[in-house]
């Protein structure tokens, strides 16, 4: 497939999106951005709701390739989810599909696989075909969009590398994202090699930097050509002066999920 040049970026005034419409230009993509949420400076932005399809036909016509970040982002009411995630989900694919768009990046989570109890000491990593586990409905609506992305390119022929994404911004402030951290120059890297990647049909890849105390297997992420400049380690001093190690005995410190198989971080509005 020809490298992708104009890319719809959905959910681009998030923070993920508002990061990567800082780095990804220089990747020569030129980015046509969505979001229900108005960009301040953005004059061309669509201002739209993953639930207008029509706007959703228009979005996509004419692009290279998708990526796919709008949604909600944590924790929220089964509909709340439902609406945005999933038929939001469901109805950027079918956009995409009717305008034949090839190549859609999907944002996973690492909620899709939450209740993962997290490898310690000489544990394995945790292999991509890890049997999903969500830890919320959140993490579902994820487990729902990697299957939705299988079922457009089983049928329809549209590529998604789905990217479980750990923690994203712009240094880490757990010790838990000490192992799921991804850079924001890693994230670009990685959306790049997933946009230009050779053939991937439906590939879910974990999306983190090269942590020295990362917990799953970048194996799949790397057959993209990722690879990773960043190590969390250097923030590791301080975050673990100040929180502690991870205690195994800790229910929330247990699992890949962190909090969110306890007590999940909750949508606002
Ligand atoms: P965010 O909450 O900052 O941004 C999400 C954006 O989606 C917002 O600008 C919001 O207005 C938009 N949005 C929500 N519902 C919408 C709808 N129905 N129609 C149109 N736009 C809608 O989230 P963030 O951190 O930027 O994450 C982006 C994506 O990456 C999300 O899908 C999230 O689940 C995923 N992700 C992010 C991680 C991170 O560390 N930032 C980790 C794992 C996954
Ligand atoms: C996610 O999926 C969330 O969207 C993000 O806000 C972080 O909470 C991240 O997971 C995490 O697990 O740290």
């Amino acid at each position: 497939m020809p490298a992708p040049r104009t890319v719809l970026l959905t959910g681009a005034a998030g923070g993920l999106g508002t990061l990567m419409r800082g780095l990804l230009p220089a990747y020569g993509y030129e980015l046509r951005l969505f979001d229900a949420t108005p960009i301040k400076g953005e004059p061309d932005a669509i201002t739209a709701d993953l639930a207008d399809k029509e706007a959703l036909r228009e979005a996509v016509r004419g692009v290279d390739a998708v990526i796919h970040l709008a949604g909600i982002s944590l924790e929220a009411s089964f509909d709340k989810i439902l609406r945005a995630n999933v038929e939001g989900t469901y109805n950027l694919y079918e956009a995409a599909r009717a305008e034949g768009v090839r190549r859609t990046v999907f944002a996973s989570s690492n909620h899709a696989v939450g209740f993962t109890p997290r490898p310690q000491g000489d544990d394995p990593l945790i292999p991509i075909d890890t049997p999903r586990r969500p830890d919320t409905y959140y993490g579902l609506s994820k487990c729902f969009g990697e299957d939705l992305a299988q079922l457009y390119w089983d049928l329809h022929g549209v590529e998604t590398v789905s990217v479980r994404i750990g923690s994203c911004f712009m240094e880490p402030t757990s010790v838990r994202m000490l192992s799921i951290w991804l850079s924001p120059g890693d994230c670009a890297r990685l959306l790049h090699a997933a946009l230009t990647a050779e053939s991937v049909g439906h590939s879910v890849v974990y999306g983190s930097s090269a942590n020295t105390r990362l917990w799953w297997d970048l194996t799949s992420a790397r057959a993209l050509g990722y690879e990773p400049q960043d190590d969390s380690e250097q923030y590791a001093e301080k975050l673990v002066a100040d929180q502690g190690e991870l205690d195994p005995d800790r229910p929330d410190h247990a699992y890949l999920g962190g909090s969110f198989a306890t007590d999940p971080p909750r949508w606002p509005h």
